[in-house]
């Protein structure tokens, strides 16, 4: 049975997170689910997509599937890992990618939702960043995409704290393109979508291209790649990462050594 729904209306597309009994975790089958949903859809010249979950859910998707990341002494956000995988397709989606948001948001679902082209939510929409809950050294571009999108002591907090952020808050700091009511989210963020699909396709297809390249035009030395996958090693080789994945699967609280 297929964890996603596909539609399309008005030359939009909708993608439908849904696999509710996970809380919408970014396992490996839900991402390809994703991936494979954006290839046919581009296929099929859908110029602007919506990535949503089902209406009443109150989790809209609880992160990287914990289960499915390493227990110890490998690198759990590599280039090849799902999430990543994922976080690139919609990257290089040819059309805006707008995340519809109800319910919670959470570690690798945050990022995604930063990597869509703009974010609509409601109310009960929240946001947390929780890679030092779980001990994860996080990677270069996941950090990239917070940088690109908020104030830097903003996305530091995040980080720190694996706090939710509740929805006023991320619209004030800009995580948030439109909070609406709850009745109103799937028609407003169709409707903004209806406008979109009213202009230039190439012309926003380029654009998109553009604050992509432009976006991720940071130079860095091979040292300086190197020292940066080097400190994320200590991390993912640490006790503590094996402690905190180890605490999440068995329902407790990790404790913590700093080694
Ligand atoms: N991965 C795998 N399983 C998960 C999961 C996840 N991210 N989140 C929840 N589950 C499982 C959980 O173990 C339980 O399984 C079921 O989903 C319902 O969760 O076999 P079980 O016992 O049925 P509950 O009971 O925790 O649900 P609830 O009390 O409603 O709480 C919901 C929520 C979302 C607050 C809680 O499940 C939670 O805190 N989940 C973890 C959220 C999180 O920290 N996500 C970040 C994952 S790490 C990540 O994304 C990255 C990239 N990173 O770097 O850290």
């Amino acid at each position: 049975m297929s964890l996603i729904q596909i539609e399309t209306e008005k030359k939009i597309g909708i993608i439908t997170l849904n696999n509710s009994k996970k809380l919408n975790a970014l396992s490996a089958e839900l991402v390809s689910e994703i991936v494979e949903a954006l290839d046919r859809l581009q296929k099929e010249k859908i110029r602007i997509v919506i990535l949503r979950a089902p209406e009443n859910t109150k989790v809209w998707s609880a992160g990287h599937d914990v289960k499915e990341l390493p227990l110890k002494m490998r690198d759990p956000l590599s280039y090849y890992d799902s999430l990543e995988i994922l976080l690139r397709s919609v990257e290089e989606y040819p059309g805006p990618v707008i995340a519809m948001i109800h319910g919670s948001v959470w570690g690798g679902a945050c990022d995604l939702i930063m990597t869509c082209d703009m974010v609509i939510a409601d109310k009960t929409a929240k946001f947390a960043m929780t890679p030092a809950k779980l001990g994860v050294p996080y990677n270069s571009t996941g950090i990239l995409h917070f940088i690109n999108r908020l104030p830097i002591n903003i996305a530091k907090e995040m980080f720190f704290t694996a706090e939710l952020m509740d929805a006023d808050r991320a619209l004030s700091v800009g995580i948030i393109n439109h909070l609406v009511e709850e009745s109103e989210l799937f028609s407003f963020t169709l409707k903004l979508a209806a406008t979109i699909s009213t202009r230039s396709h190439l012309s926003i297809e380029v654009i998109k291209e553009q604050f992509r390249v432009l976006s991720k035009a940071y130079a860095i030395t091979p040292s300086a790649f190197e020292r940066v996958q080097g400190l994320r090693r200590k991390v993912y080789d640490s006790h503590d990462y094996e402690e905190a994945i180890t605490a999440f699967l068995e329902k407790r609280p990790a404790n913590f050594k700093g080694e």
